[in-house]
C-alpha cells in the first residue's frame, strides 16, 4: 500500500540522491502469485548527497523475505521495513553490496504497474515509479545503473524470456522443467526503463543495419497467431531507425531492439531500453481490423517509442517535473517523421485539431499545468496533453525562432553535453542559447506559465504610405496557481496576401522578415510592413506556428479569401475552420444559425479545387467538433444546443453541395488492392466524410448508400465509418449492422472496442442504457484499459450531449464507474474522472450535477492518490 495522503512534491526541493547504485544484478523466479525477486545492488554514498544520509529506498506492495551485505544476513534490528520503504539508518560502510529478496504476486496486479499478467504472459511496467513494486530501490530517474537481469521461468509456461540490452547467455535449469536467460544491458539507466517479458509468444523477425554498419536484430513479439499483424509495425520501424540517423544524426546503440505487444496496458506503449512494451492497439494491424487512423496511430507510436532511445533513455530526466523533456520533445520528433512520411500540412492539421481538442480544454480549466509543473501529489497524473502535446509545440516554436540550422546545433550540442546523464528543461533550453548566442530566457516562460496565450491582432493599412501596421496585444488567461502572467515569445510566422491571392513582400522597414516570422514579446507591440502596394488580407499564425488562440479583426469575406488564395494550406484549412466556428457559436447561442453563404461558398471552391489532396479536403471539410464549440463558447455551453447547431450545419452543407459530395463520393472509389500508404488513406477519409454528409438527413438513400458501403467494404476504414454514419440514424438498418458487425469480429477484442465506442457516442438519450447494458456484456470487461476506454472513456470525453445529460445521470454514471475501477486500476480510473474537466464551461444546473458527481468521488473514503488528486483538483 501507498501513503494514504501522498504530500505535494515541490521542483524547488529537488535534492541529490544520497546514495547511487554503481550496477544492479536482478534474478527473477517467475511464478504466477509468488514471484521471487533478489536484486544486488552495489550501493555507493553519492559526494554530492547529504553527510552521513541513511539508505532510503522505495517499496511498494513488497513482501520482503531477506536482506544481506556483503553477504551477510540482516537482523531484523538494522533496518526498518515498511510497505512504503526501506531504511538502513547505519550503513556499514559508503560502498556495499545490498541483497534484498522480495515476493510479488504478478496475478494479484491489476493496476498494471510493477511486474503483471497479461493473457497469461508476464510483463512489466515501471514508469513512472513502478519499479518499487518489484524491489526496494532507489526509484528516482536520476539514479542510473548498468542492470544485468537473470529470469527463469518454467519452460511450458514462458519459453521466451526477454530483458533490456542483449542476451548473454541461456539455457536449461538441470533437473527442473525449468529455463533462464540473462540480459545485460551496458547503458546505465534509470529503475522506469526496466523491463521483463516472461510468456508463450510468437516472433517476427527482422534486421537493420545501422548507418555505420552495425547489424541489429529486431523482434516484434505478439500472441501467437497474430504475426501477420506485425508487419506494419516492422516496416514503421525500421523507417523510425533510418530516419533518426538521417534527421538528427543518431544511431541504435544496441545489438537487438525488441518490441512487445500485450493486450492489457495502461497507456500507448513504453520505451524500456531495447525492449518497448507495446499496447497491442499500436502494433497490430491488418487491411481487415484496423482503419487508417490506426496505421497511423502504429507509425506514430512505434517511432515516439524508438526516438525515445536518444530522448529519453540516452538523455534521461533528472526528476519528474523534467517529464517534458522527454515526452515533449520525443512527441516533436514523432510529429516531425510523420510529417516526412506523409503530408506535412496534414499531419500539421491532425495534430493541431488533437492539440486544440486535448490541450486547450485542459489548459482552460481546472486540472490546467505549466509544461512543465512546479508541484504534484501524483506524478501519474502528469503524463497529459499539456506535457505531451504542448511540450512539443515549445520545442517547434524553438525551432521556428531558431531556424533549421540553428535547431540543429542546439540539438547536437544537447546530445554532446548530456549523453549519459539525468538533464533538465535548463539543460536543454541552454544548449540552444549557446549554440546560437541567442537570449532564451523569456522563451523559458513556455514552460512555467500555464493556460493558453490569447493573441489579439488587428491591422491598419495606409494606401498613401503603402504600409500595413499589425497592432498586437498579448495575455495569459489565470489558471490554478498562476493569477499573474508575463508577456511570453510568440514566433508569428505570418504572409501579407494581396489581391491576386500572392503574397506581398514581407518587409519591415528595409529589412526582409526572416523566414517570415516576427517575435512578438510585449504586451502590446506594433509591427509596420511596408511597400505594400495594396490593402493585404493578413495569413497570421501561418503553419499554426504559436499555441495560441488567436482573435484578429478578420472579416469573414477576408476568410473566404484566405481559404480560396492562402499560400500556407493550414491557414486555408484555418480560414474555412473560423468561418464555420463563428455560424457554430452563434446558432448554440441563439438556437438560430446564420446564413451560412460565405461556408459554401468557401467549402464549395476547396472541393472543387483539382490542385487540392483529398486528405486536406477531408480535414478542411469537416466541421470544427462538439468540444471545439464548447471551449470557444467558453461559459454557460448547452451542449444540446452545440450539437443542434452543428448538426443544422452538416444538413446544410450536405444538401447545398450534394452534388460535389456525390462526385466526391464516386471518385474516391478504391481501385486496387487495399494500401494504408498517406494517399490512398486520403482518399478514402474524403469519400467517407462525403458519405457522411450524404446521409446526414437520414434519407433513404443516404442510408442505403451506407448499408451497401458497410456491407461490401474490403477495409476496416470503409466498413466503421459507413457503421457510424448508420449509427447516428435511428433507423433498423443500424441495429442489423452492428448485430453483423458483432458476429464477424467477434473474436478480435481490438475490432469490438471499436463496436463499443461508435455505440458509446450515438447522440441520442437511450445511448446511457445501452451503455450500461454493454458493460454486462461478455466481450466488456473492467480489468482490460483498452475495454473501459472503448467504452465508457469514449461515452465521456467523445458524447458530450449525453455525458452532459440534463438530468445529471450521465454525469452520475460515470463517477460510478470510476469509484468501481479505482480498486483495481487507479490510473485508469484517474484518467477517466479527468474527464470532467470541462464541467465549468457547463451551464448551471448540469454543471451542478457534474460538481455533485465530482463531490460524490472526493468524499469517498479510501480513494487512490491517483483519484484523490483529480478530484480535489477538479473541485478547486
Ligand atoms: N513513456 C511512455 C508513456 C507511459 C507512461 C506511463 C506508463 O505507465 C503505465 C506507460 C507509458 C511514452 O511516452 O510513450
Ligand atoms: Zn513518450
Amino acid at each position: 500500500m501507498r501513503d494514504a495522503e501522498p504530500k505535494a512534491i515541490h521542483l524547488a526541493d529537488y535534492r541529490p540522491p544520497d546514495w547511487l547504485v554503481e550496477k544492479v544484478d536482478l534474478d527473477f523466479a517467475l511464478h504466477p502469485s509468488q514471484t521471487r525477486v533478489t536484486a544486488r545492488l552495489a550501493l555507493r554514498r553519492n559526494p554530492k548527497g547529504a553527510a552521513g544520509a541513511p539508505v532510503v529506498l522505495e517499496g511498494d506492495d513488497l513482501t520482503l523475505v531477506r536482506l544481506a551485505i556483503d553477504g551477510t544476513p540482516l537482523a531484523g534490528s538494522s533496518f526498518e521495513a515498511t510497505g512504503n520503504r526501506l531504511t538502513l539508518a547505519h550503513p556499514p560502510a559508503d560502498a556495499f553490496l545490498l541483497e534484498i529478496e522480495t515476493l510479488v504476486d504478478p496475478t494479484a496486479n491489476t493496476q498494471l504497474m510493477g511486474l503483471y499478467r497479461t493473457s497469461g504472459n508476464y510483463c512489466t511496467q515501471c514508469e513512472p515509479e513502478g519499479f518499487r513494486r518489484i524491489t526496494y530501490y532507489p526509484d528516482r530517474p536520476d539514479v542510473l545503473s548498468v542492470f544485468t537481469t537473470r529470469i527463469e521461468a518454467d519452460k511450458q509456461e514462458a519459453p521466451i524470456l526477454l530483458g533490456n540490452g542483449n542476451l548473454v547467455e541461456s539455457g536449461q535449469v538441470p533437473g527442473t522443467s525449468r529455463h533462464y536467460a540473462v540480459w545485460h544491458d551496458p547503458w546505465p539507466k534509470p529503475s522506469y526503463l526496466f523491463a521483463l517479458v516472461g510468456g508463450r509468444l510468437a516472433k517476427v523477425a527482422d534486421s537493420f543495419v545501422t548507418a555505420s554498419g552495425r547489424k541489429v536484430e529486431l523482434g516484434i513479439y505478439v500472441e501467437e497467431g497474430k504475426e501477420a499483424r506485425a508487419g506494419y509495425a516492422m516496416d514503421s520501424l525500421k523507417r523510425s531507425m533510418r530516419w533518426d540517423e538521417e534527421a538528427f544524426g543518431r544511431e541504435y546503440d544496441l545489438d537487438v531492439f525488441n518490441i512487445v505487444a500485450v493486450s492489457d496496458f495502461n497507456m500507448g506503449a513504453m520505451e524500456n531500453k531495447g525492449l518497448n512494451v507495446f499496447n497491442d492497439k499500436y502494433v497490430l494491424a491488418s487491411p481487415e481490423t484496423a482503419t487508417d487512423a490506426d496505421y497511423s496511430g502504429i507509425e506514430g507510436v512505434i517511432a515516439h517509442e524508438y526516438f525515445h532511445n536518444w530522448t529519453g533513455n540516452r538523455i534521461t530526466c533528472r526528476d519528474w517535473f523534467q517529464l517534458c523533456l522527454k515526452e515533449g520533445l520525443t512527441v516533436f520528433r514523432d510529429q516531425e517523421f510523420s510529417s516526412d512520411q506523409r503530408s506535412r500540412p496534414v499531419k500539421r492539421i491532425a495534430d493541431v485539431r488533437m492539440l486544440k481538442a486535448a490541450q486547450f480544454t485542459e489548459d482552460a480549466g481546472p486540472l490546467a499545468h505549466p509544461v512543465r509543473p512546479e508541484t504534484y501529489r501524483e506524478i501519474n497524473n502528469f503524463y497529459t496533453a499539456t506535457v505531451y502535446e504542448k511540450g512539443a509545440e515549445v520545442v517547434r516554436m524553438l525551432k521556428t525562432l531558431l531556424g533549421e540550422e540553428g535547431f540543429r546545433k542546439g540539438m547536437d550540442l544537447y546530445f554532446e553535453r548530456h549523453d549519459g546523464e539525468a538533464a533538465t528543461i535548463e539543460d536543454f533550453v541552454s544548449s540552444f542559447a549557446d549554440a546560437t548566442g541567442r537570449d532564451l530566457s523569456q522563451f523559458s516562460l513556455w514552460y512555467a506559465q500555464s493556460g493558453t496565450p490569447v493573441l489579439n491582432v488587428s491591422g491598419t493599412y495606409d494606401e498613401a504610405a503603402g504600409t500595413y501596421r499589425l497592432d498586437i496585444s498579448q495575455s495569459v488567461p489565470p489558471t490554478p496557481g498562476q493569477p499573474e502572467k508575463k508577456p511570453m515569445v510568440i514566433p508569428l510566422a505570418l504572409g501579407l496576401v494581396g489581391p491576386d491571392g500572392r503574397d506581398q513582400p514581407l518587409m519591415l522597414g528595409n529589412t526582409p522578415v526572416e523566414r517570415g516570422v516576427v517575435e512578438v514579446k510585449e504586451a502590446t507591440q506594433s509591427f509596420l510592413f511596408t511597400g505594400l502596394d495594396a490593402r493585404p488580407v493578413p495569413s497570421l499564425n501561418r503553419g499554426f506556428s504559436a499555441p495560441v488562440n488567436l482573435v484578429s479583426d478578420l472579416t469573414e469575406a477576408d476568410r473566404v479569401f484566405l481559404a480560396a488564395h492562402d499560400a500556407d494550406p493550414f491557414n486555408r484549412f484555418d480560414a474555412l475552420q473560423r468561418i464555420a466556428l463563428e455560424l457554430l457559436k452563434t446558432g448554440a447561442r441563439t438556437g438560430t444559425l446564420p446564413a451560412p453563404d460565405a461556408l459554401v461558398t468557401a467549402a464549395r471552391a476547396i472541393l472543387a479545387d483539382p490542385a487540392l489532396d483529398a486528405a486536406f479536403k477531408a480535414q478542411a471539410l469537416a466541421l470544427p467538433g462538439e468540444g471545439e464549440v464548447a471551449r470557444e463558447l467558453a461559459r454557460e455551453v448547452d451542449p444540446d444546443a452545440v450539437f443542434a447547431a452543428r448538426k443544422a450545419l452538416r444538413v446544410t452543407l450536405g444538401t447545398t453541395l450534394a452534388e460535389g459530395f456525390t462526385a466526391a463520393y464516386a471518385a474516391g472509389a478504391a481501385s486496387g488492392a487495399f494500401s494504408p500508404d498517406a494517399a490512398s488513406a486520403g482518399r478514402r477519409a474524403l469519400r467517407n466524410l462525403a458519405l457522411d454528409y450524404l446521409a446526414v438527413t437520414g434519407s433513404a438513400d443516404g442510408i442505403a448508400r451506407a448499408k451497401a458501403q458497410f456491407e461490401a467494404a474490403d477495409n476496416m476504414t470503409d466498413r466503421i465509418t459507413a457503421l457510424a454514419v448508420l449509427a447516428q440514424h435511428d433507423v433498423p438498418e443500424r441495429e442489423a449492422a452492428l448485430d453483423a458487425f458483432y458476429r464477424r469480429f467477434e473474436r478480435d477484442a481490438l475490432v469490438i472496442d471499436k463496436w463499443f465506442t461508435l455505440q458509446a457516442q450515438i447522440a441520442s438519450p437511450t445511448t446511457l442504457d445501452r451503455v450500461k447494458d454493454l458493460m454486462l456484456h461478455p466481450a466488456f470487461s473492467l480489468a482490460n484499459p483498452n475495454r473501459v476506454r472503448a467504452l465508457v472513456g469514449a461515452f465521456a470525453a467523445a458524447n458530450p450531449t449525453q455525458f452532459n445529460r440534463a438530468d445529471g445521470e450521465g454525469h452520475a454514471f460515470v463517477a460510478e464507474v470510476v469509484l468501481t475501477l479505482d480498486s483495481k486500476n487507479p490510473q485508469v480510473a484517474a484518467r477517466l474522472l479527468a474527464s470532467f474537466k470541462t464541467f465549468r464551461q457547463l451551464e448551471p444546473a448540469r454543471r451542478g450535477h457534474a460538481e455533485q458527481a465530482l463531490r460524490r468521488i472526493a468524499e469517498t473514503p479510501g480513494l487512490s492518490p491517483d483519484v484523490a488528486d483529480i478530484a480535489t483538483r477538479s473541485l478547486a
